[in-house]
């Protein structure tokens, strides 16, 4: 079985992307199976190393938007990219707007080692 640190990479690692392409996240979002069974509606791609991802755990400490404590926000902006929705998808034929920022990400960590598991939000 996937474990969530795993599947933290499936859905938020592309540490070669993007591809500079608007079809980005309609490509991604299948090639990463965020579009079995329901589109799944919001989801962020992190274009960094791994290992700078994974440090963030050790980075600032804060409080998750669910309450939770282990919430950790990046020292330095990440490139990345936020993959929306749009309002005419209808499943199976999941629909995405690709943008591509610079941002500091949050992401929740668990584990020892003490990893990414969710990605709460970029800021
Ligand atoms: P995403 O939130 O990164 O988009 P999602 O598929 O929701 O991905 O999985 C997040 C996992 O992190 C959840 O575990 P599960 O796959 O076993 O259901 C969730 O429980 C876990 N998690 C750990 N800490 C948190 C947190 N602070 N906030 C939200 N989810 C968390």
């Amino acid at each position: 079985r996937e474990s969530r640190a795993m599947k933290f990479q499936r859905q938020h690692m592309d540490p070669d992307g993007p591809n500079n392409n608007s079809n980005y996240c309609n490509q991604m979002m299948r090639r990463r199976h965020m579009t079995e069974g329901w589109c799944k509606p919001v989801n962020t791609f992190v274009h960094e190393p791994l290992v700078d991802v994974q440090a963030v755990c050790l980075q600032g400490n804060i409080t998750c938007k669910n309450g939770q404590p282990n919430c950790h926000k990046s020292n330095s902006s990440m490139n990345i990219t936020d993959c929306h929705e749009t309002s005419g998808s209808k499943y199976p034929n999941c629909d995405y707007q690709t943008s591509q920022k610079e941002r500091h990400i949050i992401v929740a960590c668990e584990g020892n080692p003490y990893v990414p598991v969710h990605f709460d939000a970029s800021v």
